[in-house]
């Protein structure tokens, strides 16, 4: 009878052993080690099995930097294998970092598309791509009044027919977006892209707070199933460090069928309407009339004779500077 109670206590323990395990794993998310990037990267020089390079990218024991702090640069970073996975969750720990107190730029970009290891001008990789990309912008190049702050995370969808706008930070394109002041931590910082049941959606780990919070969300996304995961950046003027340190992709059970057409999204951001710059400086000389400027010259000959004849030179200085300024200004205006 002892030993009766002793097997069902035993019993008892193994279900309890069970269940708490399954309480601890909770989840349905499977690492898929080939869409995968972790610390001790595993290579022979420049090369890592499963990734490919291109570019200023330069693997180290600690970061896979797609650019350094330089001007004019471009690398990334693609996975050699396509993605099978109908939903799925990357994670990416990223830095992105530099001397530049106000000036940096211009950030990098996360892929998944069509295409893999084709340069080009979006963030160095293809634009007109077929699929999906978020975007981590540091550098506002946007014209005008602007709705939001820098660094901006956005995601776009693509089938191949729409132009990425620089000059307006792609805010005509994208799906959503959120600020998120990602840059210079001295703390880990991470990125969440989720893709599941047609549903995109981007979270941030940026405050050393270890938790995701929500970026956006999309419903009514379908990107089809085959395509590549990567990450590129690019530097133009301005610079910054790139670095991207692991890229894990997860696998989640879903409840909609394998998606094989091109991407589509439902909806689309309104566009925001495009404000030019007011020209300033030597861009506005160029832009000026030539009578303008023809004015400007004579008057400023004309308060240089007067200097000459009269006794008081530094006054009279001051004088032909503030008529000739005045009448810069007001052409400004015009
Ligand atoms: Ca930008």
């Amino acid at each position: 009878m002892a030993s009766s109670w002793l097997e069902l206590a035993c019993s008892f323990a193994v279900i309890f052993c069970l269940k708490a395990t399954q309480a601890e794993w909770n989840t349905n998310d499977y690492l898929k080690r080939e869409h995968t990037l972790v610390k001790p990267y595993q290579g022979s020089g420049m090369s890592l099995p499963l990734w490919d390079f291109t570019g200023s990218t330069m693997v180290t024991n600690s970061y896979v930097r797609l650019t350094s702090d330089h001007q004019s640069l471009q690398g990334a970073i693609w996975n050699s294998v396509p993605c099978r996975s109908n939903s799925w969750e990357l994670h990416v720990q990223f830095k992105v970092h530099g001397s530049g107190k106000n000036l940096f730029g211009d950030g990098f970009a996360i892929w998944y598309v069509k295409d893999r290891m084709q340069t080009g001008s979006v963030f160095g990789s293809k634009d007109y791509f077929v699929g999906l990309v978020v975007f981590l912008d540091t550098y506002s190049n946007h014209n005008g009044p602007h709705n939001h702050q820098h660094p901006y995370i956005s995601a776009m969808i693509n089938n191949g027919s729409l132009h990425y706008d620089h000059d307006r930070d792609g805010t005509h394109t994208q799906v959503a977006g959120c600020e998120a002041q990602f840059r210079n931590k001295d703390h880990d910082t991470y990125v969440a892209i989720r893709y599941h049941n047609h549903e995109l959606k981007v979270s941030i780990d940026i405050e050393n707070k270890n938790g995701w919070k929500e970026c956006f969300s999309v419903k009514g996304i379908k990107i089809p199933t085959g395509y590549y995961f990567g990450a590129s950046a690019t530097t133009g003027q301005l610079a910054d460090n790139h670095d991207i340190i692991s890229m894990k992709m997860y696998e989640l059970d879903d409840d909609v069928e394998e998606y094989t057409g091109l991407p589509t999204s439902d909806t689309m951001e309104a566009p925001r309407e495009h404000i030019e710059d007011e020209p300033k400086g030597a861009f506005m000389l160029r832009n000026m009339s030539g009578w303008k400027l023809l004015i400007i010259i004579i008057l400023s000959f004309i308060g240089l004779g007067i200097l000459k004849v009269e006794t008081h030179p530094p006054k009279l200085i001051v004088v032909a500077i503030l008529v000739t300024w005045r009448i810069y200004a007001s052409c400004l205006q015009e």
